[in-house]
């Protein structure tokens, strides 16, 4: 049982903000969609000795043709890594079975770190890559000016469909044509559809591109087969460990094997130093509770709860981004500046005086600045772990339109917080935490 006794006694300042913070989360409602709580086990896990080993390199690896032990790439560049070998194979066998992939790496230390060694694996600077545009649900690394992508290469951005807001494969396929990538990349970071990897990799493959997929958002769904695999059309598929998949904070990869060679030197010495081994063995510990039914359950409560929140917010006159989701997450669409009403970035504010977690986002073809911007994006995973069910979805839909209505009212946002500290009491975590 974790506590923190250490820390008080050592650090009494640490100790004070992560007191602070376990409040914090048991009191808010944690509606931001890549966010998730982790169980006992991960954090174990995580805080375990195995922070203190280096172990550059990678562990051995079993031959897919002999099924013989053979050592990969350069093994390790430090001695006395038996046990660790012993974690990470361990992380890559559950992530291989998990998604049906034939080569996992799991160091990367975070989604971007993934994200680079992936595309180096394919293309090179300079070269055209096919993205999703940020403002139309995709992420920083598939392309902003501002993240090495958007510096490295030749970034060419498909959007989503003006009126269904919704891929239109057959628009996404005309802007292949015309631009000829090298690298077609989709997966998103604020896209409430189900995504059809097939579409993409056939159009990957009318224009010689190679098809990576970001599914760092909609793991978990994907693993519990709710949402299409990517796996089987993708040449890599990257993702994070910590959103709807409930790991610790953290990145992987997976590919065909004719890549495996690559794509490993990429991350190391390619982008990355030493693996964070006692973050592997929280992968693999998050990995063996996804390969469990309860975690099925689990995912298949996310997805009605979503289905539930969406409908409770429409039927309460908000609107959102595609009229819905087939996912873990949506976006209401607080309109434009025109229209009056909070941007998303006040209406962000006013939700966390009411003491609920959320983040402004853009919606497609948003006239606000991304800082600004005109939209609220929501998720299920962590009000799912918490336990709560459909009709929960209706008093949060309520507790988000009374802030809605009342998002300049400091006064009435602070009653609307002590309701909603007395809802989320109902769904207690971190009762071996809480003094
Ligand atoms: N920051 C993550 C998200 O919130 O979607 C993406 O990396």
């Amino acid at each position: 049982m974790l506590n923190y006794d250490e820390i008080k006694k050592v650090d009494p300042e640490i100790y004070e903000a992560i007191m602070n913070e376990v409040e914090r989360q048991y009191h808010n409602l944690e509606l931001i969609a890549s966010e998730n709580i982790v169980s006992e086990a991960v954090m174990e896990a995580a805080g375990s000795v195995l922070t203190n080993k280096y172990a550059e390199g990678y562990p051995y690896r079993y031959s897919r043709k002999t099924g013989e032990l053979k050592y990969r790439l350069y093994g390790r560049y430090y001695g006395g890594c038996e046990y660790i070998d012993d974690v990470e194979r361990l992380a890559i066998e559950r992530a291989k079975e998990i998604f049906g992939a034939e080569h996992a790496n799991v160091q990367p230390h975070s989604g971007s770190q993934a994200n680079m060694a992936a595309y180096f694996t394919v293309v090179k600077p300079g070269d055209t890559i096919l993205s999703l545009e940020l403002t139309h649900g995709g992420h920083l690394t598939h392309g902003h000016p501002l993240s090495f992508s958007g510096n490295l290469f030749n970034i060419v951005a498909y959007g989503v469909n003006k009126d269904t807001k919704q891929f239109n494969y057959d628009e996404i396929r005309e802007k292949a044509q015309e631009c000829k990538p090298k690298m077609i990349l989709t997966g998103a970071s604020a896209y409430p559809r189900t995504i059809d990897f097939a579409k993409f990799k056939e159009i990957a493959n009318e224009v010689g591109a190679t098809l990576i997929v970001d599914m760092a958002h909609i793991a978990g769904l994907i693993a519990a087969g709710l949402h299409p695999n990517p796996v089987p059309y993708a040449d890599i598929v990257t993702t994070t460990t910590h959103k709807t998949l409930r790991g610790p904070r953290g990145g992987m990869i997976l590919c065909k094997e004719k890549y495996a060679q690559e794509l490993d030197k990429w991350v190391f010495p390619g982008v990355q130093g030493g693996p964070l081994e006692h973050i592997i063995a929280a992968k693999a510990v998050a990995f063996k509770e996804a390969l469990k039914d309860d975690f099925k359950e689990y995912q298949k409560q996310i997805v009605r709860n979503a289905a539930a929140l969406a409908k409770a917010l429409m039927k309460r006159g908000l609107n959102l981004v595609s009229d819905g989701t087939d996912t873990h997450l949506m976006l209401i669409d607080l309109g434009s500046e025109e229209d009056g009403g909070p941007s998303g970035k006040k209406m962000e504010g006013s939700l966390d005086l009411a003491g609920i977690t959320a983040n402004k986002n853009t919606v497609p073809f948003d006239t606000r600045p991304p800082f600004v911007a005109s939209g609220i994006r929501l998720g299920t995973p962590a009000v799912t772990t918490r336990g709560m069910k459909e009709q929960d979805m209706d008093k949060i839909a309520e507790f988000i339109k009374k802030v809605y209505d009342n998002y300049d009212n400091e006064e009435k946002l602070a009653e609307i917080k002590k309701e909603v500290q007395e809802f989320t009491a109902k769904f207690p975590i971190f009762d071996y935490l809480r003094k």
